[in-house]
């Protein structure tokens, strides 16, 4: 299988972030996951790891807000113009807003703050020096897993080793460790070459995949995740959510309640594939979080070791020419092995 893999994502390694309740924590998406999934990935015989292509920043603006994407490439130097010690002490070594704005009554305004607040959903999406270098990196890695399988014509598979991961971008926004929607960037580059589906199935609600399609017909886009009624990213993933205009009944939300295990996620897993097959698409872009693993630090399912192996076998079961991406997934020392039964399933 083909893996697309950029050592970029080192340079994206805030100190912490802050969860509820104002409790700064080391930041839990960080370098060593990939380093987990690496030792993982090297262990078996057929993986074949590459550097992703550049592809510019077409593919990007053809999904997200220019403006937005010019505040992600300024945004760390403009901190710093702002003091220049600011970035060394260790209180504020991150770049965050503490003040966000609230969608349709809003504007952004000129001043950095003004923007942050504009274009950040939370406290979890850290801005460093090389955040944007990383994340450029990572959508490259997407948009090279979506080519490759664009250029087989059988139902092969690859592998984007993204990181940061995307799911939880939108168009005009960062937000839970996301900055460019891969997944997204991915589906809409392959969505000039055939109908595509985006299966989400990280622990998380795939709030920027969702809006990002929100109004479109020619990308389906499902949602397996914690119920956002006791949830991050809490207001949206409802299961009542399923479209707008054009794009009626091309999303789907499958909400799920705490503790979901094996049996119960399969059986969703089940109807979400269901409603794949009746999409018939030509491309499968499947956002990969592990967090749904029963001792992930930031999830509240049960999906065991065994249980990715059969998720892996049913996806595959579709035989689409599937790009995996990775999303998130924070038990590091099991993310490996993790990752690697599902994608073994697929290759
Ligand atoms: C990213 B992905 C809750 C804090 C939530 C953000 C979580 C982002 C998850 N106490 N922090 O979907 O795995
Ligand atoms: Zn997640």
């Amino acid at each position: 299988m083909k893996i697309f893999y950029s050592e970029a994502h080192r340079k994206h390694f805030p100190a912490f972030e802050v969860f509820d309740g104002g409790k700064r924590v080391p930041y839990l998406e960080n370098p060593d996951r990939m380093d987990q999934i690496l030792k993982a990935i090297h262990k078996t015989t057929w993986a074949e790891i590459n550097e992703p292509n550049d592809f510019g920043l077409d593919p990007i603006l053809a999904v997200h807000d220019k403006e937005y994407i010019n505040f992600l490439t300024s945004c760390w130097s403009e901190w710093l113009d702002s003091d220049p010690e600011i970035a060394s002490t260790p209180e504020a070594s991150v770049f965050l807003p503490a003040t966000f704005a609230l969608r349709r009554k809003t504007r952004p305004t000129k001043s950095l703050h003004g923007r942050a607040g504009y274009y950040m959903m939370d406290l979890s999406a850290c801005i460093v020096a090389g955040t944007y270098q990383a994340a450029l990196a990572s959508a490259n890695c997407a948009l090279t897993a979506a080519e490759f399988i664009s250029h087989s014509n059988s139902a092969a598979s690859s592998f984007a080793l993204c990181r940061p991961p995307g799911h939880h971008a939108g168009k005009d926004y960062a937000g839970g460790y996301c900055f460019i929607n891969n997944a997204s960037v991915a589906a809409n580059w392959l969505s000039s070459k055939g109908k595509v589906v985006i299966l989400d199935i990280d622990y998380h609600a795939g709030n920027g995949t969702q809006d990002i399609f929100y109004e479109r017909n020619d990308v389906l886009t499902i949602s397996i995740h914690g119920d956002p009624d006791y949830e991050y990213p809490h207001y949206i993933g409802f299961a009542d959510e399923t479209g707008a205009g054009i794009g009626l009944g091309f999303h789907k939300n499958f909400p799920l309640p705490s503790g979901t295990n094996d049996e119960k996620y399969l059986s969703t897993i089940d109807e979400a594939l269901n409603m794949i097959k009746k999409f018939a698409p030509n491309y499968l872009v499947l956002s990969t979080g592990m967090d749904t693993f029963d001792g992930d630090p930031l999830g509240k399912f049960k999906v065991t070791h065994n249980g990715f192996a059969e998720i892996g076998t049913r996806i595959a079961s579709l035989g689409l020419p599937t790009a995996v991406i990775m999303e998130g997934g924070y038990a590091n020392q099991a993310l490996g092995d993790n990752i690697v039964t599902l994608l073994e399933q697929l290759k």
